[in-house]
């Protein structure tokens, strides 16, 4: 009996034993993620406003290859500088005959009235034929050299640009152009799908953001455009992003309703950053001429344009245009589309587009 008792105290001491080892060694721990950094208040108190990082201006990457401004101008330069050429080749003198045709090719080209009556001055001031080219070409430059620069100052980050103009303008195409010229200068791109009215806008977009390789900020079709750019401008901000590239559908100049839109954007993307958007860029077709001129003067009521990218130079002969956007409207070309590809983007030269469009044609 003694025995049993003994084996049995010596059971129990050996469980109690077990038991103070196990309290004393505790079972290895899970291992654990780390631990998630204290989350953020995102949206501003009522009435706050966001502390502003300023930043210089970034900088898209030159075009790669060279712009040829000889070649995208040939058409140009064969409309109404061809004809003037054309019309001044073996005459004498500056003659009231003469120069009552010039004035004709002059009022006739896509100049803007106002070009066109300037050139004519420049002209009449001359002695003989042969100086026309060289006097008009320099008169050009001047216009052209003339125009305010408003982008340079240093900038909130991200520094926005909002894409504008009518339907089929090229908008979304520069965007994806000027995308790509800003990643290859090593800035961090959003691209934010504003027009999203249709679609297949959201997708041609997307296709261009991944050409690029920049990223893309979408709404769901027929959402409201201001909340895609507010989005973006939020997302961007958070992220350290550098710039960012708002897409907009296409509208007519004389559709007030969707005018207002665009001010509506404005407004709301400035809740978010209250300098946006840095640039807005008024997108406009060479081919369509002196209606660039009045696209140009009605948007400018509506948003404060900074700047125009004419597009499809490449395949226009009224590329005189520029001209008379420069003057009547007051404001800079600031890019040019040469092509429909990923590379067909230029900053607008003053020097070299009077020059390629007055150059002699090869004999
Ligand atoms: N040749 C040439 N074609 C261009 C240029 N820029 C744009 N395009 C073409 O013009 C057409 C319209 O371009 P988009 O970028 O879709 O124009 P958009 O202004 O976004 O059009 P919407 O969104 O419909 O208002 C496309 O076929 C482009 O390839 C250019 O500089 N040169
Ligand atoms: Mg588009």
């Amino acid at each position: 009996m003694a025995g049993g008792a003994a084996a049995l105290l010596v059971f129990a001491g050996l469980v109690v034993g077990l038991r103070r080892a196990r309290r004393a060694a505790p079972p290895p721990k899970p291992k654990l993620p780390p631990p998630a950094p204290p989350t953020r208040e995102v949206t501003p108190p009522e009435g706050a406003v966001p502390v502003p990082v300023t930043v210089e201006v970034p900088r898209p990457a030159p075009a790669p290859p060279r712009p040829n401004w000889s070649a995208g101008l040939s058409r140009s330069r064969a409309g109404f500088v061809g004809k003037l050429e054309g019309l001044l080749r073996g005459r004498a003198s500056l003659d009231e005959q003469t120069l009552g045709e010039v004035e004709t090719v002059l009022y006739g080209a896509d100049l803007g009235v106002r070009t066109a009556g300037e050139f004519l001055a420049v002209v009449r001031r001359l002695r003989s034929p042969e100086e026309v080219r060289s006097a008009l070409e320099a008169r050009a430059r001047e216009i052209l050299e003339s125009l305010p620069s408003s982008v340079d100052e240093p900038r909130e980050k991200p520094h926005v640009i909002l894409v504008v103009g009518v339907n089929g303008s090229g908008k979304t195409t520069t965007i994806g152009k000027l995308a790509a010229r800003y990643a290859r200068a090593g800035k961090q791109v959003i691209v934010a799908a504003g027009d999203t009215y249709r679609a297949a806008a959201i997708d041609q977009l997307a296709i261009w953001a991944e050409r690029a390789g920049v990223e893309i900020v979408k709404g769901a079709p027929g959402g409201d455009p201001a909340s895609v750019a507010f989005d973006a401008l939020k997302s961007a901000r958070a992220r350290g992003v550098d710039v960012v590239l708002v897409d907009t559908a296409g509208r007519l100049q004389t559709d007030q309703g969707l005018m207002d839109e665009l001010a509506k954007i404005q407004r709301v993307m400035r809740k978010e950053l209250p300098s946006a958007p840095h640039e807005v860029l008024l997108v406009l077709d060479a081919n369509t001429g002196q209606n660039a001129i009045r696209q140009a003067q009605e948007f400018k009521k509506a948003v404060a344009i900074t700047g125009i990218a004419l597009t499809k130079l490449d395949g226009t002969a009224r590329g005189g245009v520029v001209l008379g956007i420069a003057q009547e409207v007051s404001l800079p070309v600031r890019y040019a589309g040469l092509g429909e590809s990923l590379d067909d983007l230029a900053d607008f030269d003053s020097a070299e587009f009077a020059k390629a469009l007055f150059e002699p044609a090869a004999e």
